[in-house]
């Protein structure tokens, strides 16, 4: 698990052993989770008007229903600040990906997008399956290649041929497509990996369950760490984050990784993100472990 070849917060590689369980071949779909949605009136975070006692110091204008779109700028911009591409879009949620005027009509076999962690969680509970682990979800994404850069090998582009939907030209203005894509496909459309699961690399990030730590942090033993759950809820919180907002691993990468900008299209790949949180780059999948059968 994790790498020393790549961002700090990857490293040390260290062994971990993880018990039996399956896991689901796909990122949950909007079909998926518009059944959901359906059977049980279930409202998403991005659908609910944010509450001020929640958000202390709050600019008002922001307790309004909303998520976080991605926009390209259309021309080079600071990389540093990740506000020249995210905006908080009022109205814009999972059946309204990029905003109130867009609709998830042609996209049933997409990835949800714009759920935030109670969001997959209430999902998970529905549909009787659990969120896995960081360490679970990285050894699935492995596929049974120990150690290896990519989900599928060591090179990004075998033969030429792209193996999940990332980003290729010059991020965040110039989006070439070349994978096929220039937003999140439908799930499915790129080769699986050694365990036959689709797309654990690129397309949307996905939701674990292990509190965000650097690896470095959390302390491990001489010895194979069995079943790890990752760090601590209090020090998963960001450094500059007056809400005191818990942060959860995110795994993956997406559609917006770009070799200019971040290349966490490995599974050894991690980021923080806050559990009140949506956006149009993060999804999930689920697992059944084994005991719980
Ligand atoms: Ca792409
Ligand atoms: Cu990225």
């Amino acid at each position: 698990m994790g790498s020393d070849d790549h961002y700090p917060e990857e490293a040390p590689a260290h062994r971990v052993s993880v018990g039996g369980f399956w896991i689901d071949r796909y990122a949950v779909t909007n079909r998926e989770f518009a059944r959901f949605a359906r059977k049980t009136g279930y409202v998403t975070l991005a659908e609910q008007t944010p509450q001020a006692e929640d958000y202390p110091g709050a600019d008002p204008a922001m307790l309004v229903a909303g998520s976080s779109v991605f926009i390209s700028p259309g021309r080079p911009v600071e990389l540093r600040d990740a506000y020249n591409w995210w905006s908080w879009v009022t109205g814009a949620d999972w059946r309204h990906p990029q905003g109130p005027d867009s609709s998830i009509r042609n996209k049933p076999d997409h990835p949800v997008v714009h759920v935030a962690w109670a969001d997959a969680e209430a999902y998970a509970q529905w549909v009787g399956k659990q969120v896995p682990t960081e360490a679970e979800w990285e050894f699935a994404a492995r596929g049974g290649l120990d150690g290896a850069e990519y989900a599928w090998g060591d090179e990004m582009t075998p033969g030429g041929q792209w193996m999940a939907n990332t980003w290729q030209g010059a991020f965040p203005n110039q989006n070439t497509g070349d994978d096929g894509y220039h937003g999140t496909a439908p799930v499915g459309r790129y080769r699986p990996n050694g365990y036959g699961l689709f797309d654990m690399i690129g397309n949307v990030w996905e939701w674990t369950t292990d509190w965000y730590e650097a690896h470095s942090a959390v302390s491990h033993s001489c010895c194979t760490v069995q079943n790890p759950r990752g760090g601590d809820r209090q020090r998963s919180i960001g450094p500059a984050d007056q809400s005191g907002t818990p942060r959860r691993v995110m795994k993956g990468g997406s559609h917006l990784c770009a070799p200019n900008y971040c290349r966490r299209y490995r599974p050894a790949a991690r980021m923080a993100q806050a559990v009140d949180t949506s956006t149009s780059h993060l999804g999930f999948r689920l697992i059944v472990r084994l005991g719980d059968r």
